[in-house]
């Protein structure tokens, strides 16, 4: 069975949702980051760079064990291993591999960072903050106009791109990111009630809501391990 190391969070969910939809069976280990549990030297055997998700399939390629961490290497390993969720050949499949890659280097960074700088980041960050919310707002609008093109992110299928830009639409959507947005966007937002629909979708998010409700919610960890979590503080290890 599938091991997948992470928790409730956004990158994680991916992940969720791409084994809730190929229905393979799988089990969640906990790790949580607020509690520092991703720099366990256990856990950062597979995963040198000390985050989820990390997952583990015994029948990997060739019948052998596999661990994969990156979200983004996770979705396009497992839908190469099943043949679903990403066309297989052709410019399709590049189309798809070009907006995941959006979601990779844009959304999902951008988003962690107007995150940490709306949470965590002491007074007068204002133009750190406006300048990752221009960013995150810039993405949102590329979704726009893909999704004004195309039926899915993924191309004329539902698959991986999509499974990959939902878990921080679903989050800036609870945050108030979209903010005035929404009435703009409007194929983004029937977008996403075509994603809330998918019956894989919602299994997903009650799993994200189960492991959300086991780990440490970042308002609840303490300072210290918060200063770790962020490296800063006494875990500042210089420039
Ligand atoms: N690019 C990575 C990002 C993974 C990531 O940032 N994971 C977060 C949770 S969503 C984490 O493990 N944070 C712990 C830390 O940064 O110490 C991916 O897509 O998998």
């Amino acid at each position: 069975m599938i091991t997948l190391y992470g928790m409730g969070s956004p990158n994680v969910v991916k992940v969720f949702l791409a084994l809730e939809e190929l229905e393979l069976p799988w089990k969640l280990e906990l790790v949580d980051v607020f509690d520092g549990k991703q720099f366990n030297p256990e856990f950062m055997k597979l995963n040198p760079n000390a985050k989820v998700p990390v997952l583990v399939d015994p029948d990997g390629p060739g019948g052998k064990s596999i661990t994969i961490f990156e979200s983004g290497a996770i979705l396009i390993y497992l839908a190469e291993k099943t043949g679903k969720l990403l066309p297989k050949e052709g410019a399709a499949r590049y189309e798809a591999l070009q907006w995941l890659m959006v979601q990779l280097t844009g959304q999902g960074p951008m988003s962690g960072q107007l995150v940490h700088f709306v949470r965590f980041a002491p007074s007068g960050s204002d133009y750190s903050l406006a300048r990752y919310k221009t960013q995150v707002r810039n993405v949102y609008k590329a979704m726009e106009h893909r999704l004004s093109t195309s039926p899915w992110l993924t191309g004329a299928e539902y698959g991986i791109t999509d499974i990959a830009f939902y878990p921080w639409s679903r989050t800036a959507d609870g945050l108030g990111f979209l903010g005035d947005d929404k009435a703009k966007h409007v194929h983004l937002m029937s977008w996403m009630a075509k994603m809330a629909a998918r019956p894989a979708v919602a299994r997903a998010n009650a799993k994200q809501d189960e492991a959300r409700a086991k780990t440490t919610a970042f308002d609840k960890a303490d300072s210290d391990t918060l200063d770790r979590f962020l490296q800063r503080g006494r875990w500042h290890v210089g420039t």
